[in-house]
């Protein structure tokens, strides 16, 4: 019988994926305190990594005959790319499959944020609405909205505002060919034109904390923030304070500098609506991605070429 490969996995894939992983390899549980000692006896051998998080790099050291990290997800700002260069690592991720989930978590914030849902919701269960009316919201559809990052998933944003009336604008690193919305070259110039500024961009080094002070007093005291990208990206410290301050009009979060933590500031915030994380959280998507995740692990150890690489 011929040996299975080890493949170490960071967290647990949807159900059905796990156990598709788990008949074809060798897997070891990174969660399961239980598999500590089985790691440290197969780390020479482990050629393969699912990876969900940031990788402590004495891990990463601990296995030197590691030749693919198989990321279970598109952003990969978490993993060291110049380590993964350097050691020969392969990494591949799980581009488009998640753009129609996480572009429809952006509009939902629009939508909720603007319109009062969560506070609409918790004022009928509460028994408010047999003794007063609703307080008047916002309208979410002919804005201006502004997308920082319009790559595959600003994409898919773009096309559902549209489908509101809404007017799309966008901020990159460089203007897109063949795309007709107007192209801000400053983000703040951006913000000041739009009613929603949606964050759909990745994080590096460029990108952190570029939605600070400026950026927000330009959306101003009606506009609303959306983070479906990387909490880093913005300066959470200021958002919270352009909130404090009714500077900024609102904000949908599903991202955050310090997850799973939240500045305790936003719970309290009726006109701030907040996600854990859950952009690509749906059955059929977390599905797609294991499946990516499975498919590129499987194309390395068959000598075949990589579907999604990133290395
Ligand atoms: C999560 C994401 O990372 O794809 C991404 O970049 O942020 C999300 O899909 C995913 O849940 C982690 O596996």
């Amino acid at each position: 019988v011929q040996k299975k490969e080890y493949v170490l996995v960071q967290a647990p894939m949807v159900l059905g994926m796990q156990e598709d992983l788990e008949q074809r390899y060798d897997v070891i549980r990174l969660w399961d305190d239980s598999q500590a000692s089985l790691l440290q006896d197969a780390a020479p051998y482990v050629r393969a990594l699912v990876s969900f998080h940031k990788l402590p790099l004495h891990l990463l050291e601990s296995l030197p005959n590691l030749a693919i990290i198989s990321n279970h997800g598109v952003g990969i700002d978490h993993i060291d790319l110049d380590y993964c260069c350097r050691h020969g690592i392969r990494v591949t991720n799980t581009p488009d499959v998640l753009n129609d989930d996480v572009a429809d978590l952006a509009i939902l914030f629009m939508l909720a944020v603007r319109r009062h849902l969560c506070e609409a919701d918790q004022f009928v269960r509460s028994g408010q609405w047999v003794q007063q009316m609703f307080p008047l919201a916002r309208k979410a559809s002919g804005l201006r909205l502004g997308i920082f990052g319009l790559g595959r998933i600003g994409m898919a944003i773009a096309k559902r505002a549209e489908s509101f009336d809404n007017i799309v604008a966008y901020h990159g690193r460089s203007k897109k060919p063949g795309v007709s919305y107007p192209f801000y070259s400053k983000l703040s110039e951006l913000a000041a034109n739009s009613d929603v500024l949606v964050v759909a961009c990745p994080l590096t080094e460029d990108t952190k904390h570029i939605v600070g002070k400026e950026v927000l007093d330009a959306l101003g005291p009606e506009g609303t923030l959306i983070n479906i990208a990387r909490g880093p990206v913005v300066d959470e410290s200021a958002l919270v304070e352009a909130l404090v301050e009714k500077r900024l009009g609102g904000a949908g979060l599903d991202v955050f500098e310090n997850e799973p933590h939240v500045p305790k500031e936003l719970l309290s915030m009726n006109n701030v609506v907040l996600s854990p994380h859950a952009g690509s959280a749906t059955w059929e998507t977390r599905h797609a991605m294991a499946k990516l995740v499975l498919d590129n692990l499987h194309a390395f150890f068959a000598g075949k070429p990589l579907l999604t690489p990133i290395l």
